[in-house]
């Protein structure tokens, strides 16, 4: 996209431009997690801690949000905390984004969002908690969050605890591996479950370096490949909750779902939502957890890709 069109849409705050334009490292980071992932206060608070966390280790943070309907790349202090708590934000995904725009909306941006927008901004990587993905009873509901086929289009790198134990895991990956998406695990060799390290299931690619991240990055590009990355960091252990502590909760959350008639978008915030209160909080701080070391490495992998390729 031309510089005009992007100034067309898009309003890049000035730290994040004068480091993208001197090739320095930045971090995309998303806001769904602030508008319907966490509750008001923690949800402000953690997008503060994390934009530190991303400074800390060498890169510059890029909250990303629709306002007004302008994608903002890089929110102020006083956007930020209107977010925390405004009533009439949008979460929006693909399909929703151009609407938000035209009609000149409020909207927080998906994992998909989020890639869509970073890459506009010439943005390569981007932490996030989990991402979304197919959900248990696709079978009837074809459930499968869009931030799955994003991975497979949008050229940027997704920093993630792995997806949500609310999801069909296994399925999850199937469909990774047939849109193409490198899946990735940090240190390990099992795809993680969000609030768990582990998940039984194998990891398709391990590396141990965000050096060696940065590598397969360059060479996916280099072969004109198209599309992401989906790096999988595990929570670290002090703050993980157990897959066998967790599967109860997550059983009885996704039944209650169920008996709601709780569908679409609503399905994850809903769930979310539901396991912090029976969890007595214990979920959310995990989550804040996770998000916090996915954005250190997202960071590092960032400053490795700004240096020339090796
Ligand atoms: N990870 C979190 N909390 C969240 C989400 C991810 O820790 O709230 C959000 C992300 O924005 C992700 C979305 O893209 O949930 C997935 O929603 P859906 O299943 O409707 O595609
Ligand atoms: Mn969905």
């Amino acid at each position: 996209m031309s510089q005009a069109m992007i100034g067309r849409f898009l309003d890049v705050a000035p730290e994040v431009g004068a480091a993208l334009e001197s090739g320095g490292a930045v971090v995309a980071l998303e806001s769904t997690i602030i508008t319907h992932g966490m509750p008001y206060p923690q949800n402000v608070a953690t997008a503060r801690e994390v934009e530190a966390v991303v400074r800390g280790n060498g890169a510059v943070p890029a909250t990303i949000a629709i306002i007004g309907g302008r994608i903002k790349i890089g929110l102020t202090d006083e956007e930020l905390d209107w977010l925390g708590t405004a009533k009439d934000v949008l979460k929006l995904s693909r399909a929703d984004l151009p609407y938000a725009v035209a009609s000149k909306r409020h909207g927080a941006t998906t994992v998909a969002a989020t890639m869509i927008c970073a890459h506009l901004a010439n943005i390569r990587v981007f932490a996030t908690g989990g991402i979304g993905g197919v959900h248990q009873g696709v079978e009837s509901t074809m459930d499968i969050s869009a931030d799955l086929d994003e991975l497979a289009r949008t050229p940027v790198a997704v920093v993630c605890a792995g997806a949500k134990a609310i999801l069909d895991l296994p399925r999850t990956l199937e469909y990774l591996e047939t849109r193409g998406v490198p899946v990735v695990g940090y240190q390990t060799d099992e795809f993680p479950a969000f609030w768990s390290r582990t998940s039984g299931l194998p990891i398709p690619i391990r590396l141990d370096t965000p050096m060696a991240i940065a590598d397969l990055i360059h060479v996916k590009g280099a072969l004109d490949l198209g599309g992401g990355v989906l790096v999988a960091n595990p929570v670290p252990k002090a703050d993980e909750i157990p897959v066998r502590e967790m599967k109860d909760f997550i059983d009885e959350a996704v039944a209650e779902a169920g008996r709601r008639g709780v569908t679409g978008k609503a399905v994850t915030p809903f769930l979310l939502s539901f396991l912090f209160e029976s969890t007595g909080g214990r979920s959310l701080a995990t989550n804040i957890a996770l998000v916090k070391n996915n954005a250190a490495l997202a960071a590092r992998l960032a400053a490795a890709l700004a240096r020339p390729a090796s």
